[in-house]
């Protein structure tokens, strides 16, 4: 079966129940059992509902994996793979990462005794050398946010497993569509199905798939006795977004891509990071290893802090917003936003500057987003 049929209908058959075409939201907390210990598969809502196995078998098979796990958020996501490891070990993590991921690795888990090591993430060396023999884990996010870094998944993850450490990919940003890290040799892949999988900027969730089955059988009891999950009402919105995802993943492509073009022939632009440009440093690599470019892109403007944020508040179709993946255009400064919990000095180091923008293209007609970019840099 292929994406988007796979999306529309694994772990959705008619409801054995009722014949429901459409998977029910299973709204109870606990399931009557027909004798002590004798269920139907189910007995309490946060140990499994059906809802939620339907979103999980679907997230699975999209990243071609036998198991998948929902969250209530992609940082309780995060959070469950760190409890993989115990006081002591070692996590080597890419520099570039989403700023609630730094803070959550650099102010909370360090203080359960976990250690980590940010490195630069466009060299598979730099991950090998920063490995030590507490390293359990390897954590990479590509393209990254907000500079939309590609990084080598297919070399890291081999220099990993040579060394026995598991190499985990955020791959929010590109999606399952464009993107698959466990054919690559990644062991775990998390999203957050906060952004394109549930696509509509309604529901916040998380996810992680993998075949590894050591690894499922800890995250799933991780899953039930932590209790991050997400409610049946949350998983039927991000099943239902999930089914457009494909066209949804297309049109998101084609309009960042035409915006890239437009912006980086902009006079008032310096620079553009989109990986679908030409002249993005890792474009042959992001041609290797991705099916598409995605719809995230940051740029920026000749002009000062001040210049930036008139730009920034003078848009009309895209929102001044955090998040990104939705069908609705949005704009962020991640500076004072979304990697804000960066310390300025680190921000600097990786090259997320106070002039940077952030775009998460939506699918509407792409003439009017050029018109409202346009306008809004006209402004300066
Ligand atoms: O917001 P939540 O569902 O908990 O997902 C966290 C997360 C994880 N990984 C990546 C790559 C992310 O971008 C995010 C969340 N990001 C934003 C809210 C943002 O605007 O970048």
């Amino acid at each position: 079966m292929k994406f988007a049929t796979k999306a529309i209908h694994v772990g959705q058959g008619a409801d054995p129940a009722t014949g429901a075409t459409i998977v029910p939201v299973y709204q109870t907390s606990t399931f009557t059992q027909d004798a002590v210990g004798v269920t139907k598969g189910y007995d309490y809502s946060r140990a499994g509902n059906p809802t939620r196995t339907a979103l999980e078998d679907c997230l699975a098979s999209l990243e071609n994996a036998q198991h998948g796990l929902a969250y209530a958020s992609g940082c309780a996501a995060t959070a469950a793979i760190c409890h993989l490891m115990k006081a002591g070990d070692h996590m080597v993590v890419s520099s570039e990462v989403y700023g609630g991921t730094y803070r959550l690795f650099k102010m909370v888990m360090e203080d359960l005794g976990l250690n980590f090591t940010f490195v630069n993430p466009t060299g598979p060396d730099a991950f090998v050398n920063a490995m030590t023999p507490k390293t359990k884990l390897v954590w990479l996010e590509s393209p990254t946010n907000p500079l939309l870094t590609v990084i080598d998944i297919e070399s890291i993850a081999k220099a990993a497993k040579e060394k026995g450490c598991l190499t985990i990919v955020d791959n929010t940003f590109a999606s399952p569509y464009f993107q698959q890290p466990l054919a690559l040799g990644a062991d775990i892949v998390l999203h957050s199905t906060t952004k394109y999988i549930g696509g509509h900027s309604d529901v916040i969730g998380g996810c992680v798939m993998t075949n590894n089955n050591d690894v499922y059988e800890k995250l799933k009891f991780i899953q039930k006795a932590v209790g991050a999950v997400p409610g049946p009402m949350d998983c039927y919105l991000t099943l239902r977004g999930l089914k457009t995802l494909a066209i949804r993943m297309e049109q998101h492509a084609k309009n960042a891509q035409a915006i890239a073009e437009h912006l980086s022939k902009h006079p008032k632009v310096s620079k553009v990071f989109y990986p679908g440009l030409a002249s993005h440093p890792q474009h042959a690599l992001a041609k290797k290893q991705m099916s598409g470019f995605s719809g995230m892109m940051s740029f920026e403007i000749k002009g000062d802090v001040a210049q930036t944020k008139k730009v920034m508040e003078s848009f009309k179709l895209f929102s001044l917003a955090e998040s990104l993946g939705g069908v609705e255009s949005l704009l962020c400064y991640p500076a004072l936003m979304t990697h804000a919990a960066i310390p300025a000095s680190e921000r600097d180091k990786i090259g997320i500057s106070d002039g940077l923008i952030r775009l998460s293209v939506g699918i509407e007609d792409v003439d009017d987003l050029i018109k409202d970019v346009d306008q809004a840099l006209a402004t300066i």
